[in-house]
């Protein structure tokens, strides 16, 4: 990994995931002088730092990767859903194709940047992850892809600094792993990161507690290994499955059925339903009735769908219910579903307790386990913080970026988050973010995004060079329309009701707001090119 010599860049990439180096790829291709900086010290985003056991991608991998046939032809997953470790064996597959890590800087982490509005050029600091030193660089262009969950969230815990065991977060796992095997393990957190720990973990630890606070939708996976032939025959489809990512509303293969579950019979609903389970992964989330977001009837009925199927697999009625309640504690669906394995076989386990923090919540920490309001203290050797992440927002205003006002992106977002078109924000002249809050990014299949939005971006930033141009900013009035745009397709659907990282209250403060675009990819693009056609409609160009 060579080190760029160059401190003067057209364009400084922040993020050496999907959306990072698709970014290098293009722009390098295209001419410009491009750097990527990544914190972490190999290339993969949230595939470097989650590599905690059973960390797996929930797409299925025809979708999860570049749509490039030169990238595709020569590179076989053995897993329809791979694990952390086949996923950087893709990059690494990746970075041989393209040679990207030479323009990448890793273990160097991006503090801070402010605008010399003269020289119309990012002035962006950075420390050396290994040496603590700090160094800075300048570029034309600043773009963020620092992804949904860079920013890792630990709840504030009394006494959690004083457990004397290990303790990690799932996205600050030990690169070097951790066995679990005779300890006693307990996990905070059931949201897909502590539904994949949960299940890889309970075969081989002594004992297993789980603290739950909400119980988790989890849909089942349905596995498969793939051979060479099976790998040969799923390529024959990809280039019409790549198409067609454009076309749905999450960026996917698969689109939501062409009715509501209301209008058709229970007997055809009900077989809708077992169809799409038999298919597992998310086809039953994003390829189920096309009303479920919206109408509370019909989403009454994927709950009730859900919760039998899962009840019939544990074999403790209380569990049962502590796990799929008979009245859904939010509608199914708009708190995102993990995929399972055998996640509710786990709990039919004599060495797997549940315990429910709605009953007996977290009372602190203390050097030997974990104490319940019930006064019982639960004795752990490991215990995991599976508690997610300051989601979508997080990765930016992490990074104390000086606006033009002389504010960051923590302040500017404090109210409310402010973006035109979900990748730029006014104030914050010549960057824009990829996969960031506003744009479809958390509703949409990452590498979809990562090209789709990703193309815009290089486009935009083409117009500036082809025109002559070498100043870009979102005014307030276009991101107000924006954000009211937002707002209103937000009012019409369930997500307000539920508690979720979506709506941005996992993080106490947090404002709370939907922070995805919940218009659907087809949409969104549409609107980023109608804006682009217009000569960037909504940005002041100079
Ligand atoms: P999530 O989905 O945000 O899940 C975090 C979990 O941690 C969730 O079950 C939370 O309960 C729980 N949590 C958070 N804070 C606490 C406290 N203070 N006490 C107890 N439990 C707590 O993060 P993940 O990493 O699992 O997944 C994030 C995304 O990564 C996922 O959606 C995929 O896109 C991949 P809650 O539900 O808030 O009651």
């Amino acid at each position: 990994m060579s080190t760029p010599t160059s401190d003067e860049l057209d364009v400084l990439v922040v993020g050496a995931g999907f959306a990072g180096l698709y970014q290098l790829d293009r722009l390098r291709n295209l001419g410009y002088s491009v750097t990527v900086f990544e914190a972490g010290s190999d290339l993969g985003g949230v595939w470097y730092w989650n590599c905690y056991p059973g960390a797996r991608v929930d797409t299925w991998a025809p979708l999860y990767q570049f749509s490039r046939e030169d990238l595709w032809r020569d590179f076989d997953f053995t897993e329809l859903y791979p694990g952390w470790d086949e996923v950087r064996r893709y990059f690494r597959h990746v970075d041989r194709k393209l040679e990207l890590s030479k323009d990448i800087r890793f273990s160097t982490r991006v503090i801070g940047a402010e605008f010399d509005e003269e020289r119309r050029q990012w002035e962006v600091r950075a420390r050396d992850e290994r040496t603590g030193e700090t160094s800075s660089v300048r570029a034309r262009y600043l773009v963020l892809c620092t992804g949904f969950g860079s920013k890792p969230y630990v709840p504030e815990i009394r006494g959690l600094d004083t457990f004397a065991g290990e303790c990690h977060h799932t996205a600050r796992w030990p690169q070097g792993g951790l066995d679990v095997t005779g300890k006693r393990v307990g996990v905070i957190g059931t949201g897909a990161s502590g539904v994949q720990v949960i299940q890889e973990s309970a075969p081989d630890a002594a004992h297993l507690t789980v603290f739950q606070r909400t119980p988790n939708l989890a849909l089942p996976m349905r596995q498969q290994q793939l051979d060479e032939a099976a790998n040969r025959a799923m390529k024959e489809s990809y280039p019409e499955r790549f198409a067609m990512r454009a076309t749905t509303f999450a960026g996917f293969d698969y689109d939501f059925q062409d009715k509501g579950a209301l209008e058709v019979s229970d007997e055809e609903r009900t077989a809708v339903y077992e169809k799409l389970w038999e298919t597992g992964g998310f086809v039953s989330w994003l390829g189920t009735f096309n009303d479920i977001f919206f109408n509370a009837e019909a989403n009454a009925t994927a709950y009730a769908f859900w919760r039998d199927k899962v009840r019939a697999r544990i074999t403790d009625p209380a569990t049962a219910e502590k796990l799929a309640p008979t009245v859904a504690q939010h509608p199914f669906g708009v708190k995102r579903p993990s995929l399972e394995q055998r996640y509710y076989e786990v709990y039919n386990q004599d060495n797997v307790d549940l315990v429910d923090l709605q009953d007996t919540p977290i009372e602190r920490v203390t050097a030997t386990g974990v104490v319940t309001a019930d006064g019982r203290e639960h004795a752990l050797d490991v215990l995991v913080l599976a508690t997610g992440f300051d989601a979508v927002t997080g990765g930016i205003t992490a990074i104390d970026i000086c606006s033009t006002k002389g504010d960051s992106f923590a302040d500017v977002f404090a109210a409310g988050t402010r973006t035109h078109l979900g990748t730029a924000t006014a104030g914050f002249p010549n960057l824009l973010y990829v996969y960031g809050p506003q744009s479809p990014s958390a509703f949409c299949n990452g590498p979809t995004c990562a090209e789709l939005q990703g193309d815009w971006v290089v486009q935009c930033l083409e117009h500036m060079r082809k025109n002559g141009l070498t100043r870009i900013e979102a005014t307030p009035e276009a991101e107000e329309a924006w954000g009211e745009h937002v707002a209103e397709l937000t009012a019409d659907t369930l997500f307000p009701f539920a508690k979720s990282w979506y709506m941005g209250d996992n993080v106490p403060g947090k404002k709370r707001e939907l922070l995805a675009y919940p218009g659907g990819l087809p949409t969104y693009l549409q609107k980023c090119a109608e804006a682009a056609e217009r000569g960037y409609e909504g940005f002041v160009l100079g």
